[in-house]
């Protein structure tokens, strides 16, 4: 088989990099690990930026959005018995929509076949040749290989495309927390209009959605926490307890998908190698917090696929050469809002009474500041491409 762009990984930085090549009558292929129906019912990621909805509306692939998705003019911040509401709309001028990663992915694999993007699901043991040299290739389970110009890798944290960078060339740079998120989803209203973030003595809570009959909520859970401490009620229970005004109006009901994600910091620089660029997870990760995970696989393939069409379309380089560059300093700018957001939303094992303090004189400060406010709101927003 021969290609132009090879891409490992049918996530949404795999899916919408095809997308965007196929549009430009760029040939690709992705190669997929996992099943169709696997990645499908992956819960994760609910807020999109503009940069991500705008993608999506400039390939067509939006009807389901346009129909589902829930414009946000703004979220709150909660410390105790206080909202701070951060009203993005008026300080920006901008919104961000909330529509489950799930739809968008489904939206794109939908969206392939009619395209002419070749998806090849359930490929095991992909792995990467020959990326320093003009004829790269892939190879995956029972001897399949793969002849392409260029190779993304879109294969998430735990890929093998970042580990085909070498390690003389390869600079990490990585903050793991020492806590996770436990997630909950239900098809219960949600408890407020927005989302809530709130910081409580016992620690963090997020009320979210995924439509105005189906609630995503989380709570910060010691590092390693066990899922089976966390019967339904105990959950409901602490979820009224951390989300100040808004638990009271919890609706409770039986757990959908329950589950706990770690949370890190992290980036591999350069993003880029010969012929292998990549993009989304497997080249940085984000703590949640800032709701910036998804939207910035969404900024990188932006960037990748202007590369990669100006390459086939004028023979330009530059932008291939540029790639890295230009796409990390977007990525650390969202890494520094992630982990901002974080270190003043969540409880700290290590922190004493003081920083306690410096928490609440933070969320204090913000209430009062418009240009606090303002610098959460633009970057809550995404920062422009
Ligand atoms: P993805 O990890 O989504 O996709 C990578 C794809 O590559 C997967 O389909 C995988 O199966 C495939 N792959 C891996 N190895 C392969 C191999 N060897 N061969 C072929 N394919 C391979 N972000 C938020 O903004 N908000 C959230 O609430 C949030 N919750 C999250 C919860 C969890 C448990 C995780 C893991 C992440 C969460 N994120 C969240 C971040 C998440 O949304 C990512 O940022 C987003 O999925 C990034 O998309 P991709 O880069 O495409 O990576
Ligand atoms: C979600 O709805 O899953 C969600 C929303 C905002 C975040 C993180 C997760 O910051």
């Amino acid at each position: 088989m021969k290609t132009q762009v090879a891409i490992i990984g049918a996530g949404p930085a795999g899916l919408l990099l095809g997308h965007l090549l196929r549009a430009a009558g760029v040939a690709c292929v992705i190669l997929e690990r996992q099943s169709r129906a696997y990645v499908e019912a992956r819960i994760r990621a609910g807020v999109l930026e503009r940069t991500t909805t705008d993608l999506l509306h400039r390939l067509g692939i939006d009807a389901r959005l346009n129909a589902e998705g829930l414009p946000h003019h703004g979220f709150g911040l909660v410390d105790g018995e206080r909202t701070v509401r951060i009203d993005v709309a008026a300080l920006t001028g901008h919104a961000v929509t909330v529509y489950g990663q799930t739809e968008v992915t489904r939206d794109l694999i939908a969206a392939a076949p009619e395209r002419g993007l070749d998806i090849i699901w359930e490929a095991g043991d992909v792995a990467l040749h020959d990326v320093d040299s003009s004829a790269p290739f892939l190879t995956w389970a029972d001897g399949q290989r793969l002849d392409t110009d260029f190779i993304a890798g879109c294969d998430g944290f735990h890929g093998p495309s970042r580990a085909a960078l070498p390690a003389a060339v390869q600079k990490s740079f990585e903050c793991v927390y020492p806590f996770g998120w436990l997630g909950i989803l239900a098809d219960v209203p949600p408890c407020d209009d927005e989302l809530i973030y709130a910081n409580h003595d016992n620690g963090f809570a997020l009320a979210s959605m995924r439509s105005p009959t189906r609630s995503r909520y989380y709570i910060q859970v010691p590092d390693g926490e066990r899922m089976d401490n966390w019967p339904d009620d105990r959950l409901w229970d602490e979820l009224a307890l951390r989300l100040g005004p808004a638990g009271a109006r919890i609706v409770r009901g039986p757990a959908l998908e329950k589950s706990i994600a770690p949370l890190r910091s992290f980036v591999c620089e350069p993003m880029q190698h010969g012929r292998l660029f990549l993009a989304g997870d497997c080249a940085h990760v984000v703590p949640p917090t800032g709701a910036k995970g998804l939207n910035l696989a969404a900024s990188d393939v932006a960037y990748l696929s202007a590369a990669l069409i100006g390459f086939y379309h004028d023979g330009d380089e530059a932008l291939l050469h540029g790639y890295s560059a230009r796409a990390a300093a977007r990525v650390w700018k969202a890494e520094r809002f992630s982990w901002q957001l974080t270190k003043l939303m969540h409880r700290f094992p290590e922190d004493g009474r003081f920083e306690r303090r410096m928490q609440l004189a933070e969320l204090d400060y913000i209430a009062g500041s418009v240009a606090a406010q303002t610098a959460i709101a633009e970057n809550y927003v995404g920062l422009p491409l």
